[in-house]
């Protein structure tokens, strides 16, 4: 049977769209195959409330398109998420992409067909298609979970998984709401609820370092000047270690003078967006004791921000310094805790037995609710993987392969399963990333080789185990001088809610955008090397 398409991509968010863009520019029949009913991925999904950019808005949206950047206005320096998930349908509108696009359609499996050179998707209600090249597109944090606390089934209220919001809106008016969770996704949500919420309870397992976001409107004479300057944005984004606007800056912690070291911490604790996380002095984030300095800045932050002292040492953490987990960025959520109607809950002192009909009982209370959020988290990285049965040649399945870790080749390509490309996969740079840059570098290789085999007739790719061993290497050896391979975090492959995940892994690429882009383009230059085709 012949291939119904050339490529298949599974997923329409930002790399989808963008993967699918690409290959019709080679003249490849693709077909796009997204679980929901519309494009955007994480931005489709998370409708939570508060949900918006970490990333200045003007350094997160494509970069190709010329008539793109003119076109679209960012009316904040960090767009929430209907902005986002309208600037996701405006490209889909602009690129004309949804006739090529099937939504509605999770897919359950994945094989490839050594015979035929093929692989064969399956979809959850039974619909199949073949392809020779099977391009993913799914996802970094897009597969929610939910926590494994006896009872989630039981709570008679209202229940909403913060990565699988509803779209109908959801009110908090005088409810008695409980947040499970205080990561990224919780302090925004938690802040959001907080505003009109009856009585917020926040049940805190680990607390984080979170960081002012400062979000304000972009003013017309400031659009002006992004507008102008976007080539200077980019090349700048490029640049820098996670592509981010914020780069490091050159001195070190240590050797500065404490009045020198306060007045960068203070400095960009009132400065916008990640700097205090990308932009401080270059070992904070490699060094302990420089790491040391900051996070005694960021735990007096929190002291002045929070009136009850007592409140204010629940909400500092004491098992890992500054930056060394996600940094959430905030908007006046430590505040929240000053209000009467906020209360916080420490699981590390009372954890949590059970949900009940009626709340959440923990190991000293029963919290009657009339809403439980779970702020919980996902699968990281290799969580939207393992939900697909994928099958290289010989029926090996990619879940075996990658239980002991990811094993990669760029963290695009995985030997044992030819012409399946990753993008953003594990150990792939788009991983620690200002995410659409290195998804724009993600989709332009993958079109790159694609359009080399073409030319040279060849239709099969597959890496080679060396290549991938080198790989894994790499990936270790520059991960390892960075301190948040010293702590439990989703980055390094930690969810309590599974089973296996209590081990702490690499799965994310911490070499640095512009090293991962040197490597990729040095196998190229090198006719591909640490590849083999057919
Ligand atoms: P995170 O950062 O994984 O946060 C999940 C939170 O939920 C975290 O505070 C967890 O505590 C908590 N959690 C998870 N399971 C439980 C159980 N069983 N009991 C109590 N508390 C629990 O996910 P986010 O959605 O906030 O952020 C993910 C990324 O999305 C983020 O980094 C952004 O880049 C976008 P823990 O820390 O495990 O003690």
């Amino acid at each position: 049977m012949a291939a119904d398409y050339d490529a298949i991509i599974i997923g329409a968010g930002i790399s989808g769209m963008y993967q699918l863009h690409r290959l019709r520019g080679l003249g490849l029949a693709v077909r796009v195959f997204e679980a929901g009913n519309g494009v955007g991925g994480t931005w489709y999904w998370n409708r939570y409330p508060g949900a918006r950019f970490d990333s200045e808005s003007w350094t997160y949206g494509y970069s190709f398109s010329d008539e793109i950047l003119r076109e679209w206005e960012w009316s904040e320096h960090f767009a929430a998420q209907p902005e986002t998930l309208r600037y996701c349908n405006f490209v889909a509108d602009k690129l004309d992409l949804r006739r090529d696009i099937e939504f509605n359609c999770r897919i359950r499996a994945a094989i490839y067909d050594d015979a035929a050179g093929e692989w064969e998707i399956e979809s959850e209600d039974g619909r199949r298609a073949r392809a020779r090249f099977l391009i993913t597109a799914i996802g970094p944090l897009s597969a929610p979970t939910m926590p494994s606390i006896p009872g989630v089934g039981t709570f008679r209220g209202e229940a909403y998984h913060t990565g699988l919001w509803p779209h109908e809106p959801v009110s908090f008016e005088g409810k008695r709401v409980g947040v499970i969770g205080t990561g990224a996704t919780a302090v925004q949500a938690i802040t959001e609820i907080a505003k009109t919420v009856g009585q917020l309870t926040v049940f805190q397992r680990t607390p984080n370092w979170c960081a002012p976001l400062h979000n304000s409107p972009i003013d017309a004479a400031t659009q002006a000047r992004i507008k102008a300057t976007y080539a200077e944005i980019f090349t700048r984004c490029r640049g820098t270690f996670g592509c981010f606007i914020h780069d490091a800056d050159p001195r070190k912690a240590l050797e500065v003078s404490p009045e020198e070291r306060e007045a960068l911490f203070e400095k960009l604790y009132r400065e916008p967006g990640f700097g205090i996380w990308m932009g401080n002095f270059r070992d904070v984030l490699v060094n302990e004791e420089a790491n040391a300095t900051i996070t005694e800045f960021m735990r007096r932050k929190i002291r002045e921000r929070v009136k009850d002292p007592a409140v204010a040492a629940k909400l500092i953490p004491t098992n890992h310094g500054f930056g060394t987990r996600r940094v959430p960025l905030e908007s006046g959520y430590y505040e929240v805790y000053n209000q009467p109607n906020v209360r916080l809950v420490d699981l590390r002192d009372t954890p949590i037995e059970r949900i009940t009909p009626a709340g959440i009982k923990t190991s000293d209370a029963e919290y009657e609710l009339d809403m439980i959020v779970y702020a919980t988290g996902f699968d990281a990285i290799t969580g939207a993987f393992d939900r697909i049965d994928i099958r290289g040649w010989d029926g090996r399945r990619l879940r075996d392969k990658w239980a002991h870790g990811p094993r990669t080749f760029l963290g695009l390509q995985v030997e044992g399963f030819p012409n399946l490309l990753t993008l953003v996969g594990p150990h792939n740079a788009a991983t620690f990333c200002n995410i659409p840059r290195c998804i724009e570098q993600n989709v332009d290789w993958v079109t790159a080789l694609i359009a080399y085999m073409r030319e040279r007739g060849f239709s099969r790719v597959e890496p080679t185990p060396e290549a991938e061993r080198e790989w894994l290497e790499h990936v270790y050896d520059t991960g390892r001088r960075m301190l948040f391979t010293q702590v439990d975090s989703w980055m390094m492959g930690i969810n309590s809610n599974l089973p296996g995940k209590n081990k702490r892994t690499f799965i994310v690429y911490a070499g640095g955008a512009p090293r991962y882009r040197e490597k990729c383009e040095e196998a190229v230059a090198g006719g591909y090397a640490g590849f083999t085709f057919r």
